[in-house]
């Protein structure tokens, strides 16, 4: 098992090992000799000093992609390179986090956004992240990440990589269609997932199909501001099937969306009382249904004022959805799982886990269906249903329990096999991009991946131009690859060669996650992304994205009591010293502390740690933060900052007093 992945054996080691031997290195004692013998040592293959020669990187050497992977349960989104797949970072969005100051004294106002029904909710279920894009083409601007099991939606800017704002859907509890953005972010989508009443109220489940909702939010994306325009957002009623996931039209079907549905029995469950419990329930029909959604007409619906206020939020009903003629649905096959389109936005992919076929539907076949009205009926609710045969394009069997799938540079499709445990490349016959040599619509090859992979990533490859060159398997189960951390295991990122054709894809890396599931990851080559390495000016408040005019400088550092009896700190750091050092305030003060770090030099952060006040701050260079809180604990507490950030950093302390009442 351990060797599944491997290849070649000790015969072409000899002409490897003068390849990687680097006579030009300038360490005498390294030559071809030392490189076989240390692979021997080992039990090195062939195959695996050519996997280490095609991801090492060497200090310095930077990483060709970046990954921004959904960090499942941690409620962040991961930064890791490719092909070294080192971690650069986490960015802090639903769930608090200490290193950043996230919920800590930074980012409390805008974790307080994702409020549930006044409620703080401080963790998150992160499952997919998306790029902003420019005509279908990731620009490396923004990035947004949904939190399944609240229905929020978060928003980062890449400028430097920190979360700005978290919305949260009023109409539904849970979220899995989402994130997913228009070819010009025009909106965010948002697919519901559970049918739940309106905003989650109450009604008895004997009520499900009366009172049960599904739905899908468009979110309106504001790029100027940086952040969603909620008054401008609206929603359009679903049928109570469990939308799954969703995907945006591009290139020939830009304008519209399709989403998955799981429930299309609407089951209940109800296993204490004999009935089929959802397991089965939600697998009895041969079919679910494909949602096709022309979202620029019920962008047109909306603004036409045909709409119905639920919750505070705008939604187009599910009638007015029928009679506008701007949804529909056909089968696909049953639980599906991905929805994806392929680069030119002619073929959607959709994959039922419990049949090993991928159903590649054509998009100028759908409008023809719908033009000439060749339904096979109707839904329960009225919806028409286009004809299945006369929509469908190719099917191709390629193995067992398929979910995901990704596109190539060159007319290759990937589908990831959770059954299976691999990944499938199959040909999507010339339909696009230059071509395989291989025949239309057919399987070529699966790589085995340890085990059980979920969502695979692609570079670029839900763009309308994949870069290819690498995959990545987003596996679920580790099992027996690595060390095992106690019972609790890591999920397992598999990097894949696939800059070769036919069977040539070998696992080239793994690298074990384990602080949540990330589910999906988007991989964007790391030349589209210009971050700051220090912000613009001193005293930048990063929330607003501009200078803090009331921003602490050098020379105005003060505390000033005013007349309401408010203690107003401002304060500097720089290595190695925060000014004023002293802060004496009574018990009971209301404390507004501002501090600046009026560093410029790159990676010259300062953090601001006091104790028992639970505060902790990270302060890149240039940046600015306020935080506020009761002086309600007298005693003498010593603050301190929490990034080693010089050799003097232990000396970069102050005494925060606060005077007992009496
Ligand atoms: S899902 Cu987890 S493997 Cu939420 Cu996109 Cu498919
Ligand atoms: Cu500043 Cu340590």
């Amino acid at each position: 098992m351990r060797n599944q992945n491997r290849f070649g054996t000790g015969a072409g080691a000899l002409a490897l090992a003068a390849f990687l031997a680097c006579p030009t290195s300038g360490a005498s004692a390294q030559s071809m000799s030392d490189v076989q013998r240390i692979a021997k040592e080992r039990g090195l293959s062939t195959g695996d000093l050519l996997a280490a020669a095609k991801t090492f990187t060497p200090s310095g050497m930077k990483d060709e992609y970046i990954i921004f992977s959904s960090g499942g349960h941690s409620g962040q989104v991961f930064v890791i390179g490719v092909p070294s797949m080192r971690m650069l970072r986490s960015i802090a969005v639903f769930t608090p986090e200490p290193w950043q100051g996230w919920g800590y004294g930074v980012g409390n106002e805008i974790l307080k956004e994702g409020d549930v029904n006044g409620k703080a909710n401080l963790w998150g279920d992160t499952h997919h992240p998306a790029l902003s894009e420019t005509e279908g083409d990731y620009d490396g601007q923004w990035l947004f990440i949904n939190d399944k099991i609240n229905a929020r939606v978060g928003v980062i800017d890449l400028r430097d990589f920190e979360t700005k704002q978290i919305v949260k859907n009023p109409l539904t509890v849970s979220d899995h269609g989402g994130t997913f953005v228009t070819p010009n972010t025009e909106y965010v989508i948002e697919g519901g997932q559970y049918a739940v009443p309106w905003g989650a109220d109450y009604a008895p489940i004997s009520e499900y199909k009366e009172k049960y909702k599904g739905s899908v939010t468009l979110w309106k994306f504001d790029r100027k501001k940086g952040r969603i325009d909620k008054a401008q957002s609206f929603a359009i009623e679903l049928p109570p099937y469990w939308q799954d996931l969703t995907d945006a039209g591009k290139g020939v079907s830009d304008g519209y969306m399709f989403l998955n549905s799981i429930n299309t029995e609407m089951a209940t469950g109800g296993i204490e009382n004999k009935n089929p419990p959802f397991e089965a329930g939600v697998s009895m029909n041969a079919t679910d249904y494909l949602h096709i959604i022309n979202w620029r007409k019920a962008e047109k619906v909306y603004k036409s004022g045909k709409v119905t206020q639920i919750k505070g939020f705008p939604v187009i009903t599910l009638q007015t959805a029928i009679d506008e003629g701007l949804l529909y649905l056909t089968p696909e096959p049953r639980s599906p799982h991905g929805v994806d389109v392929a680069p030119n936005g002619e073929f959607i992919v959709v994959s039922g886990k419990l049949d090993p076929h991928t159903t590649i539907y054509s998009f100028p076949k759908i409008l023809g269906a719908i033009k000439n009205k060749t339904f096979s009926g109707k839904d329960e609710f009225g919806v028409p249903v286009l004809d299945f045969d006369t929509v469908v394009e190719a099917q191709v069997e390629v193995g067992l329990g398929p979910l995901h799938t990704q596109f190539g540079p060159d007319g290759y499709a990937y589908t990831s096999l959770f059954l299976d445990s691999a990944v499938a490349r199959w040909t999507m016959g010339g339909a696009y991009g230059k071509g395989t040599p291989e025949p239309d619509w057919t399987l070529v090859h699966k790589t085995p991946v340890q085990y059980n992979v979920g969502h695979i990533g692609v570079a670029e490859g839900d763009t309308v131009s994949p870069d290819g060159k690498y995959l990545i398997a987003f596996n679920k189960w580790s099992v027996d690859r690595f060390f095992p951390p106690g019972p609790l295991l890591p999920q397992n990122f598999q990097l894949i060669d696939i800059s070769g054709q036919g069977a040539d894809m070998p696992v080239i890396y793994d690298m074990p996650i384990g602080v949540g599931e990330p589910h999906y990851a988007q991989i964007i080559k790391a030349d589209k992304l210009n971050p700051w390495t220090v912000y613009p000016e001193i005293g930048w408040d990063p929330q607003t994205q501009s200078l803090d005019p009331w921003a602490p400088k050098p020379k105005m550092e003060r505390v000033e009591r005013k007349d309401d009896g408010t203690v107003e700190v401002y304060m500097t750091a720089i290595r190695s010293h925060f000014s004023p050092e002293h802060i004496n305030v009574k018990e009971g003060d209301k404390i507004v502390w501002r501090i600046t770090n009026i560093e410029r030099a790159i990676d010259a952060t300062h953090g601001f740690a006091v104790p028992q006040y639970n505060i902790n701050l990270s302060l890149e260079p240039g940046e600015t933060a306020k935080f506020e809180f009761i002086a309600d604990r007298a005693g003498v507490f010593p603050f301190y900052c929490s990034e080693f950030c010089s050799a003097l950093h232990l000396e970069m302390v102050g005494y925060l007093m606060v005077e007992p009442k009496e």
